[in-house]
């Protein structure tokens, strides 16, 4: 049934009529208990959704809405490996990649479990044989360097981790992560590098990304313009691909090529063997703890109920605030330097995902789906944009993120971080009126510019300390919190035709910019005329 007809969504309507207005001031006064009752422990997070604009009526309304929109069975089929992904006939299956428990997952006949384990190990293998030296470059010298080249879902992921798990890395070995067609991106990198002590990673799925074979090709070329013999490449170029064929045309060993499968999508798929150069840098060991963190948090998704659980109830926040409030945007604003891409991370993850505006039988929607996903860590964003999410116009729901104990212990500093978090949540749930600026005297031409409205809503989100396995706690959650979200709006949060229509657009528009013959442009004015501009420019 089209969701606005359900009667669960008609009880939300007029829920949220009566309570727009409600004041988090008055929640709090209200129910002395409120933090008990509007917080979840799982794994190793906790999760504070108290300064929220919801009552417990909400939340059972919201709940109820995911049950007449069959969130269990849902949840049932994805970890079954049914083709939920509808619009390419595929499984949706990262939960498989990090299965530590093993249990059977069955494609088309066949437990995948079997070669998810083989490619971990294969894994394991390789990435000790770097770090001990024992596979070592043409010339002997040991990988020092790994620079890891793909885009998107295959360059994101692997970036984050391997900087959100830095402090679990080895110091002599650096990461480098290469997406950007712009030449200038791999000409920065290779200025820094030896080829000799330099492993090139090719990350993709299909192994036919223009921007990603583009800089292969150029790494290929710059390491044999240096080395001088085609043996190099075997020794300094793996492959992470599905696409065997490709991988083989491109001039890469299969031996040296770390499968993963069309279950696994690019946006999902840090926990497959595209999480290589992270494996590397963190050692086999950290990287089976990331796993098990992911898989911890699977399990709760999986089988905590709805009142409970994390990911349905972050899920069915951003609906409240989507679909009612109508904000646009949700910020996520992580209190540590080391996750300083985890907002741009689930950027993608979150906007691919459910930037849709088609039910999943193809049905134009009337109601909004995916928000706008931004963020910075703090406290730098504080002296940046919170400006305007303190007194604009706008209402952004927020999610802090934070850690109670540093990694780096360094005199107070870790206290001031969290002070800040702290402190801004609770800034913008409670804010500061009239009365409390007269009476620290501010005179009262200034009241109207200094009163904060309070009753922006934010939720908490701590761990005891930045691990492996809170972070595969923490990237689980957000994955799962999606999931939710495009079942209550009925897309298919598995597909990216958006990110296709990317890939064949350029090629024409190549063709011309290259092309030194005169032909008369068939495009409008505007595409013709920047166009014949770069010619002149380039072509003179
Ligand atoms: C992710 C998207 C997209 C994809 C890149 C790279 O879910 O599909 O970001 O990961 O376009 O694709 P390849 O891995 O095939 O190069």
């Amino acid at each position: 049934m089209a969701i606005k007809n359900l009667k669960e969504w008609k009880v939300l309507e007029d829920h949220y009529r009566k309570i727009k207005n409600v004041s988090l001031r008055d929640l709090f006064d209200e129910n002395k208990n409120r933090i008990d009752d509007f917080s979840i422990e799982a794994s190793s997070i906790y999760f504070d959704f108290s300064k929220q604009l919801v009552t417990q009526e909400t939340i059972n309304y919201l709940i109820s809405l995911a049950k007449a929109r069959h969130l269990s069975e849902e949840i049932n089929k994805m970890f079954r490996g049914e083709r939920i992904n509808n619009t390419e006939n595929r499984p949706v299956l990262h939960i498989a990649l990090r299965n530590r428990s093993n249990t059977k997952i069955m494609v088309d006949g066949k437990n995948i479990m079997d070669d998810v384990n083989r490619v971990i190990e294969q894994m394991i293998q390789f990435s000790d044989k770097v770090r001990n030296g024992s596979l070592a470059g043409y010339t002997g010298k040991k990988f020092k360097n790994i620079v890891n080249i793909g885009i998107g879902g295959s360059d994101l992921g692997p970036l984050m981790v391997a900087e959100a798990l830095k402090y679990y890395g080895r110091n002599d070995i650096e990461n480098y992560f290469v997406s950007n067609v712009d030449g200038t991106h791999m000409a920065e990198t290779l200025k820094k590098i030896n080829p000799e002590e330099t492993l090139f990673i090719i990350a993709s799925k299909t192994f036919t990304t223009e921007e990603t074979m583009t800089n292969a090709t150029t790494a290929r070329k710059w390491l044999l313009s240096i080395l001088r013999d085609e043996k190099a490449i075997a020794k300094h170029f793996v492959a992470l691909s599905t696409n065997q064929q490709k991988v083989e045309e491109f001039g890469i060993d299969v031996n040296n090529m770390f499968e993963f499968w069309d279950w696994v999508g690019g946006r999902y798929s840090v926990t497959s063997a595209i999480g290589l150069s992270v494996m590397i840098k963190i050692g086999s060991e950290n990287f089976i703890e990331l796993l098990k963190g992911f898989h911890e948090m699977d399990n709760h998704f999986k089988n905590a109920p709805f009142e409970k659980n994390i990911p349905v109830i972050m899920g069915l926040l951003g609906i409240w605030y989507n679909n009612f409030f109508q904000c646009e945007t949700h910020a996520i604003l992580p209190y540590d330097q080391y996750l300083h891409r985890f907002p741009a991370y689930f950027q993608q993850g979150d906007m691919e995902s459910n930037g849709k505006s088609v039910t999943r039988d193809g049905v134009e929607v009337d109601y909004q789906t995916g928000p706008i996903i931004w963020g910075e860590p703090g406290t730098n964003g504080q002296h940046a944009f919170y400006q305007l999410i303190h007194q604009g116009t706008k209402l952004i729901p927020c999610d802090f993120i934070g850690f109670f104990k540093p990694l780096n212990n360094l005199g107070d500093h870790h206290p001031k971080l969290m002070a800040n978090l702290i402190a801004q949540s609770q800034a913008l749930a409670f804010g500061k009126n009239k009365e409390e600026l007269e009476h620290e005297g501010v005179l009262a031409p200034l009241i109207p510019f200094k009163t904060f409205s309070g009753n922006r809503p934010s939720s908490t989100i701590m761990a005891l300390q930045l691990s492996p396995r809170t972070l595969g706690n923490l990237i689980a959650m957000y994955e799962h919190k999606i999931f939710v979200q495009g079942i209550i709006w009925d897309i298919n949060s598995f597909d990216q035709w958006g990110v296709e229509l990317g890939k064949v657009l350029a090629k024409k528009v190549l063709q011309e910019l290259k092309s030194t013959e005169k032909t008369r442009l068939q495009h409008d004015s505007s595409t013709n005329k920047l166009i014949e501009k770069f010619r002149h420019y380039n072509h003179a």
